[in-house]
């Protein structure tokens, strides 16, 4: 079981956090569900798939205290609720860039779907190489007959994308300071290559391979 800051939480935050995170796992459940669905449907009309891996995670309390922290905001699972939107968080990583796209058209047309926000990080990438196409959206979750609208980030990338963000992640972004410089260069190198690769994928494959 996670452990929570005690010294943050009195009994009554603690039980209403583990409530709402109680929400955010059936969301991200909700929200692969929906992912598995577009692409059977697709797979059904085109006979072949957009998604290679489908993963989810729910955000360390750790990581949510960080969050927290850096925001500003009070300690509180309201206010967890309004300002953290990747709590819940589930990622399809697709052959190419224009399937990302297309998967991403797919799911802002699915009806029982809000999207908050788009971030592209594809077309913008961040300043060390980030790439990602991430949708902030709302999907109506229901335990025991009580409906919620429950936020979820939903990352869709490449798989060459999601090579570089897992090396990343491995190696500077959570791990090690930001002032490994070394480092940083070797990463941003690597993004190059991996944005080559991707056009190349695109221009050859048309799509998906
Ligand atoms: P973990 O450990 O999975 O929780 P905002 O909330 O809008 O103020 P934030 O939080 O930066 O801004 O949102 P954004 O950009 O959508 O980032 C959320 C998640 O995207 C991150 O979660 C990562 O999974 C991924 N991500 C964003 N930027 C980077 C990056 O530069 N490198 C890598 N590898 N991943 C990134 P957490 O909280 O970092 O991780």
């Amino acid at each position: 079981m996670e452990t929570i800051d005690l010294d943050k939480w009195n009994e009554e935050n603690e039980q209403r956090y583990r409530e709402l995170m109680h929400w955010y796992d059936a969301a991200i459940i909700l929200a692969l569900q929906m992912l598995q669905k577009i692409n059977n449907r697709y797979m059904y009309r085109y006979h072949k798939s957009l998604i290679r891996v489908l993963e989810s995670r729910r955000k360390s309390a750790d990581s949510i205290a960080d969050k927290v922290s850096e925001k500003e905001i009070p300690y509180t699972p309201e206010a967890i609720e309004q300002n953290i939107f990747d709590v819940a968080g589930v990622r399809a990583v697709c052959p190419t860039p224009r399937d990302v796209y297309e998967l991403a058209e797919l799911i802002m047309r699915e009806k029982d779907i809000q999207i908050l926000a788009v971030k592209d990080y594809i077309n913008r990438p961040k300043k060390n190489g980030y790439r990602s196409l991430h949708l902030i959206v709302k999907l109506p979750v229901e335990i025991n007959r009580i409906q919620k609208n429950v936020i979820v980030e939903i990352q869709v990338r490449t798989v060459v994308m999601d090579w570089w963000a897992k090396l990343d992640h491995e190696m500077s972004y959570k791990a090690y300071p930001a002032s490994k410089d070394a480092l940083q260069t070797e990463l941003r190198e690597c993004a190059e290559l991996a944005l080559k690769l991707d056009q190349k994928m695109d221009m050859e494959t048309g799509g998906i391979l």
